[in-house]
């Protein structure tokens, strides 16, 4: 048996032969040969260091990886996460088959996810009709939701996303760092009698969620108590302002909330794959649970479309294997997104987690040293702000940074020519990468021979596009969901474990000796020299 990595360095062979410039030369037709649709969007990736040769190899890299098989195995409910022995389905969270059937541990698991969902939307239902009242009987016109990393990332990025959705009257906050100001500044904002809390946190111990949580109840009861209720009351107000989005029904209900307003989820969904269930409760009110629904289609489209295209027209697949050729093959160590639409500001951010959590892996799934470099890093910022900064360093600096530009034909707010202005340079951006400017134009247009090497732009710089008619619920699932799987695909090649996360755990438990030494009587100096001093630094300016 061949070395399934032989077809990278055939595909590396054909590819760093010639630029993209000569491959458009040679074959005009390309952008149409590079380019498909899928639920909603259509990927151009014609400006890509490819022709057909080397998307050959790449999919025979693919294979070799046995990537069917893999995508079965998840879509069925076998236990892919194999260091938490976890079956991964966030594809059940949106799988609207009436007579789909996915069964974990002899199980079926869809009709707890269609219960959630019901209890989802009549919940949403009374919060957005102000059936929903306070303590004091007025109706719920602030939602903040409190949690972190997979509960919340997910939450802020499509809250900000399916703004021209939302319920406008109400209005939605994100507490995630433990950091007091992100919870001051935002009580700051609201009363307590008009505000809901929706604790999101899958195990309900994460510490900075809880931390906020219960400093939240307390500032509710000391509110509920100026407002003239009895200590008693004022606790039982709680039921009233917080909700949970939770596996955890016993720490659920000892914080104070009825656990019939607990939404559950299970322990196959892992916290950054969790939107489409429970997590989206704060979503879900704010779009309501007809465009929620429409989101869940959105999802579920690219799912069918991952599970069933062959690898040659799947656009999770295609963008896994460009991602693999600039990484392993060309060694690029990042790539950029850059959304053309403010809707999508929160996207990039929200990648960064569902990628660098799933595959910053340096182990195999063997337990060895994986000897191939592994998941990328992601970051990006809104097109045309990153056009006045940082992209000077993609066309002219000396990293290779593939982009992934992502926009829409029409939006939501059309104001005089803006549009048009910012898809021209979204169209403008990827053609002056690819194709670059050569000396000798320079020249012709006049450019002082001195200056010439400084305003000459090299090109040949990848990049995909991705376009939809418009930002709405259903091409916000896809678009989640073809990341989704473009992670996964990454991950099955590089035989990596793209569901667990233990990277996170180390400093969360180092916090806690770290906290005790903060605040104890002495130190307990066992600490390094270093994390010893600054502890001392810090208790010396606090005074302890
Ligand atoms: C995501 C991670 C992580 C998780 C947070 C919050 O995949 O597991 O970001 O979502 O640590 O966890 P809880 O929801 O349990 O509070």
């Amino acid at each position: 048996m061949t070395d399934k990595w032989e077809h990278l360095d055939a595909a590396m062979t054909v590819s760093s032969k010639k630029t993209i410039q000569e491959l458009f030369k040679e074959d005009p037709a390309r952008a149409e040969k590079f380019s498909l649709e899928a639920a909603g969007w259509y990927l151009d990736y014609s400006k890509n260091r490819i022709d057909e040769k080397v998307m050959k190899s790449l999919m025979k890299l693919a294979r070799e990886s046995g990537l069917k098989e893999e995508i079965e195995r998840m879509f069925t409910g076998k236990k892919i996460n194999a260091t938490e022995g976890r079956a991964v389905l966030h594809t059940a969270l949106r799988n609207l088959d009436p007579k789909a059937k996915i069964k974990v541990d002899g199980k079926d698991v869809l009709p707890g996810v269609r219960r959630v969902l019901a209890q989802m939307g009549d919940f949403s239902d009374s919060v957005r009709r102000g059936q929903w009242k306070g303590f004091s009987g007025r109706k719920i016109k602030n939602i903040v939701n409190i949690g972190i990393g997979g509960s919340d990332l997910g939450p802020v990025m499509a809250n900000l996303a399916l703004t021209p959705y939302t319920k406008r009257n109400l209005k939605f906050y994100f507490v995630s760092n433990v950091d007091s100001t992100h919870l001051a500044e935002t009580l700051r904002s609201v009363k307590a009698a008009e505000t809901l809390f929706i604790v999101a946190s899958k195990t309900f111990t994460t510490q900075e969620t809880m931390s906020n949580a219960l400093a939240a109840k307390e500032w509710l009861i000391s509110e509920a108590r100026k407002a003239g209720l009895s200590l008693k009351d004022a606790k039982g107000a709680v039921a009233k302002h917080f909700v949970a989005l939770s596996t955890a029904a016993k720490e659920v209900a000892e914080f104070g909330i009825d656990v019939k307003n607990m939404f559950g989820f299970w322990d196959w969904v892992g916290g950054r794959y969790s939107l489409p269930g429970a997590i989206g409760l704060s979503l879900m009110i704010a779009i309501g649970r007809v465009n929620y629904k429409k989101l869940l289609k959105g999802y579920y489209k690219m799912d069918r479309h991952f599970r069933t295209a062959r690898f040659e027209r799947n656009m999770p697949v295609i963008l896994a294997l460009l991602g693999i050729l600039y990484s392993n093959g060309y060694g690029a160590e990042s790539y950029c997104c850059l959304p053309y639409d403010q809707y999508l500001a929160r996207f990039p951010a929200y990648l960064q987690q569902m990628d660098m959590e799933s595959n910053g892996k340096c182990v195999d799934r063997d337990g060895n040293q994986s000897y191939r470099e592994t998941g990328p890093i992601v970051w990006g910022e809104p097109g045309t702000n990153g056009q006045h900064s940082f992209y000077q360093l993609i066309h002219q600096g000396t990293h290779l940074i593939p982009c992934d530009f992502i926009g829409c034909c029409r939006t939501h707010n059309p104001i005089g020519d803006l549009h048009d202005k910012l898809m021209a340079n979204f169209f403008a951006q990827t053609e002056a990468l690819a194709f670059g400017k050569s000396a000798d134009e320079c020249r012709k247009e006049g450019v002082p021979e001195n200056l010439v090497p400084f305003k000459t732009f090299e090109g040949n710089k990848p990049t995909n596009t991705l376009l939809c008619e418009k930002l709405t619920p259903e091409t916000l699932g896809a678009l989640v969901a073809l990341y989704e799987h473009k992670v996964f695909v990454q991950g099955v090649i590089w035989n990596i474990y793209s569901f667990d996360q233990w990277g996170v755990q180390l400093g969360k438990v180092l916090a806690k000796g770290v906290l005790a030494d903060l605040t104890a009587k002495k130190p307990s100096g066992k600490h390094d020299a270093s994390t010893n001093a600054l502890v001392a630094k810090y208790r010396k300016a606090l005074g302890r």
